[in-house]
């Protein structure tokens, strides 16, 4: 990418994108919701179309000029029906939170009532935690996991009865196991709910074929584009047919204003990565990826919350594990360079602010090219340093290998 004009004209903002892209090169990126998108990306992120205001939908604009707009619209729009088979998507959402609110508004009144999963279980805020504004507008009851980490399904249908929510919601941001897409819309048919699943976390898992593919099982299928899927930052809502005049029309005028086309373009371009074969190859190796960090993890002594993961990452009880919280852990882990976020186990007792858990996860460094061989060595790094978290000079050694390591596996070769 070329930032020499940057350079010239904004050397304060140059030099924080120049350190920004060393700090990515350099460290080592688990945060389980984040990626590295493709240098092909990130130039679609960069045009004109920020320029474009093009309120509505292709062919059905309020403003002139939409030639362009509309092919690249119609593209992404394209590509993502055949990358999840979809009947209908609005690839306009801005990200995941708003995605859920138009999600939400398509097809609820104020004060109904959503069955979502418990946030310390592995849910999402925005699936009825009350920070949340949804939260203030719906009326959300919580599901949990079981001791074994399963989700007990007749539990839910018993809690689905009682309850009679106008919607379900499956999906989550912490949770490591798969989902019984079957069971959910079967319950949700049951109790005359709309069933909604959020895939944000596992959207790339889908589109390479390595887990199941959910979208016939639900009504509307809500997700990020820049998680595993390795997309710009951004939002879409997937749903069957009779619901696409009403997800369209909440999404705009509903709630959100002009769309970012710069945005929709790169989302166009990183869906038509998607699509390419060794997209399948990238897909199966994170799920083998995460799957050498469980088994050494567990090796170490550290308790694997849900008992396993199958799918982009795990959940470790550090706390439980080692005595050691979770910030500390998550601090100690910066110190040598690798990057991951504290996070609540269920029912923890520990705060937000200071859980007993760390969330790990591998699609970045699956994209970086790192395999079964270095998970291994950065499993045991990790519980290198978390076990060693006091010792600084430990620490410092720690990072050297990590820096190492990373040296090895070029992210962006064309940046600066
Ligand atoms: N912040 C994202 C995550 O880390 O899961 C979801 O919003």
């Amino acid at each position: 990418m070329n930032l020499k004009n940057l350079k010239k004209t904004d050397p304060e903002i140059y030099q924080a994108i120049v350190q920004e892209i060393k700090r990515q090169q350099e460290g080592m990126e688990l945060i389980a919701s984040e990626n590295y998108v493709s240098e092909a990306v990130l130039e679609a992120l960069g045009t004109v179309f920020t320029n474009k205001y093009s309120e509505g939908y292709p062919g059905k604009r309020y403003y002139g000029g939409q030639e362009n707009t509309d092919i690249i619209e119609s593209l992404a729009i394209k590509r993502s029906k055949k990358l999840f088979r979809a009947e209908h998507v609005n690839v306009q959402p801005h990200s995941g939170a708003p995605a859920n609110m138009i999600a939400y508004s398509a097809v609820l009144q104020p004060g109904d009532k959503i069955l979502g999963m418990d946030l310390s279980h592995g849910g999402h805020l925005t699936h009825g935690h009350p920070v949340t504004l949804s939260a203030k507008i719906y009326k959300f009851i919580g599901y949990k996991t079981e001791a074994d980490g399963s989700i007990d399904y007749q539990k839910l249908e018993k809690l689905a009865i009682k309850e009679k929510p106008k919607m379900i919601l499956a999906g989550f941001s912490a949770y490591t196991r798969q989902l019984d897409y079957k069971k959910f819309s079967e319950i949700a048919k049951k109790v005359g709910a709309i069933s909604m699943i959020d895939i944000a976390h596992i959207a790339g898992l889908i589109a390479g074929k390595a887990i199941p593919n959910p979208i016939s099982y639900f009504d509307i299928v809500t997700t990020t584009t820049h998680k595993t899927l390795r997309g710009p930052r951004g939002g879409m809502i997937m749903c069957k047919n009779e619901f696409a005049k009403a997800i369209d029309k909440a999404n705009f005028p509903g709630f959100q204003g002009g769309p970012h086309m710069n945005n929709i373009c790169a989302k166009a371009v990183a869906f038509g990565e998607a699509l390419h074969p060794s997209f399948k190859t990238y897909a199966k190796q994170i799920i083998r990826n995460a799957k050498v960090l469980e088994t050494e993890l567990k090796k170490r002594g550290f308790k694997i919350m849900f008992e396993k993961t199958e799918n982009h990452m795990v959940l470790v009880d550090v706390f439980g594990s080692k005595g050691v919280p979770g910030k500390i852990a998550e601090e100690a882990l910066d110190k040598i360079g690798i990057t991951v976020n504290k996070n609540m186990i269920p029912d923890d007792p520990h705060s937000p602010f200071d859980p007993s858990g760390i969330r790990i996860g591998i699609p970045a460094i699956t994209t970086r090219g790192m395999k079964e061989k270095e998970i291994k060595i950065i499993a045991h790094w990790i519980a290198d340093a978390i076990e060693n978290h006091a010792d600084e000079k430990f620490l410092r050694n720690l990072h050297e290998q990590v820096k190492k390591l990373c040296r090895k596996f070029v992210i962006y070769k064309h940046l600066i």
